[in-house]
């Protein structure tokens, strides 16, 4: 991604997801903002961002955080966010295991509580161990754990995938973790 996309991506990730307000923006119950009025309160900030640049940005995003309503007229972050909304994503079967890469710091109580959704809506997991190994080393040397999600499944927990491929649920409870000895 060209650094200048970076930052926009940034700001977009932040308005999107955790803040509208910071430029006076509303989102809908699902997420969505209108465009043209996201365009028009990003000015001050982002100057160079027009329709042309967020089309690109929305396309060529690395891991596709954001999504256009069909005719192109509204826009949202696809996961991630922190404040109430609904995504409207249907409960799906999981695979027999997801991953999530983490951190040794957060280890005991990963143990002791399992995963936790923290500061998000969900606690994301991962199809692929490498995705969870890049979501894990934001943070330092990551630890991928794995999940028994079939398991969980069977026993009536939800979960959901979002259009980007990122599987989300409400909490893992460690008898579904595997920890290595
Ligand atoms: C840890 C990025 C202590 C958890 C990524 C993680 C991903 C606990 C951190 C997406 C815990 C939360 C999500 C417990 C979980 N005690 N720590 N009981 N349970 N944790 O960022 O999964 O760039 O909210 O292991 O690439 O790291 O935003 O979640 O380290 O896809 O698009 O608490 O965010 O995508 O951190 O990352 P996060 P995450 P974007």
């Amino acid at each position: 991604m060209k650094t200048n996309y970076k930052h926009i991506s940034k700001f977009l990730s932040l308005i999107l997801r955790h803040n509208p307000d910071k430029i006076g923006l509303q989102l809908d119950e699902n997420g969505w903002a209108d465009v043209q009025e996201l365009l028009l309160k990003s000015k001050n900030s982002q100057p160079n961002l027009d329709i042309e640049l967020l089309k690109e940005i929305v396309e060529t995003n690395d891991k596709k955080r954001f999504a256009f309503n069909e005719d192109q007229t509204r826009i949202r972050a696809n996961q991630g966010h922190s404040i109430k909304i609904d995504l409207g994503y249907s409960p799906k079967q999981p695979p027999e295991f997801l991953y999530h890469g983490t951190i040794s710091k957060f280890m005991d109580a990963i143990k002791e509580n399992g995963l936790l959704k923290m500061s998000r809506h969900h606690v994301h997991l991962s199809e692929e161990r490498e995705t969870a190994t890049k979501v894990g080393s934001r943070r330092g040397k990551p630890i991928i754990l794995t999940i028994r999600s079939g398991t969980m499944h069977m026993k009536d927990i939800q979960f959901f995938q979002s259009d980007n491929g990122v599987w989300l649920t409400d909490s893992v409870s460690p008898e579904y973790i595997e920890f290595k000895k």
